[in-house]
């Protein structure tokens, strides 16, 4: 009888334990899904996206340069540089706030990316991380709902875009994840190669 009883009991946690385990997982699966949602993986020129932000890969300076940094400056015109001067620079994996200028869109957060070195990517790891969290934070004190990013480091500065992508989309989703205030992310890639990339990673985090 007692036998009965302890079995019974068993039986009982064994059936708790398993349903708290499928509530975790469907839970877990919904919050993913909300945060990927989110996401969205564009081609093309960050200068001609109608969003509250986009992120410029820029110098520590933040007097402008090559690549993204250039284009964003000749777009916004001579306001941003203007802007830009007053700042007094930014340190690497830090981000500063203008706003837009002749650009379509409202505001820029500039943030200034590791070169890669390959005798410490630990640090460059680091770096870049803080590049996506800073912006980040930036976009949810402003009230920014949308924002896109660049491939940031990836091109001058060398950084591996697999690894980068990897990086860049984990960092938004842990910041998704913990916020509802932005509501569309975009990452978006000047070429195709690096457009397959990010549009492969994020497949493979759909179906993991
Ligand atoms: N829209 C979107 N992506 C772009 C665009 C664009 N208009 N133009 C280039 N890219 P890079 P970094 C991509 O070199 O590696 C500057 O001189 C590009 O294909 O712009 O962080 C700054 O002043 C690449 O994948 O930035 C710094 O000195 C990615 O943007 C230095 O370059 C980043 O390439 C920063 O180097």
């Amino acid at each position: 009888m007692v036998e009965l009883v302890i079995l019974v009991r068993l039986v009982e946690l064994v059936t708790l334990v398993i349903l708290v385990l499928l509530v975790k997982l469907v839970l877990g699966c919904v919050m993913r899904k909300q945060i990927i949602d989110r996401i969205e993986i564009m081609q093309g020129d960050i200068t001609q996206l109608s969003i509250d932000a986009i992120v410029n890969a820029a110098n520590s300076s933040l007097l402008g340069g090559g690549g993204v940094d250039g284009a964003i400056h000749n777009t916004a015109g001579s306001g941003l540089l203007e802007a830009c001067r007053t700042i007094g620079g930014c340190p690497t994996g830090e981000a500063r706030l203008t706003k837009g200028y002749n650009l379509p869109s409202r505001f820029v957060i500039h943030t200034v990316g590791p070169v890669y070195n390959t005798d410490n990517k630990g640090n460059c790891r680091l770096l870049l991380t803080s590049c996506y969290q800073n912006s980040l934070s930036l976009a949810v004190e402003n009230k920014i709902s949308s924002i896109a990013f660049p491939a940031i480091s990836c091109g001058v500065y060398g950084y591996p875009v697999e690894e980068a992508c990897s990086i860049a989309v984990k960092t938004a989703c842990g910041v998704l994840a913990n916020q509802n205030s932005i509501k569309r992310l975009i990452f978006i890639l000047f070429s195709s190669e690096n457009f397959q990339i990010y549009v492969d990673y994020l497949k493979g985090i759909k179906t993991k």
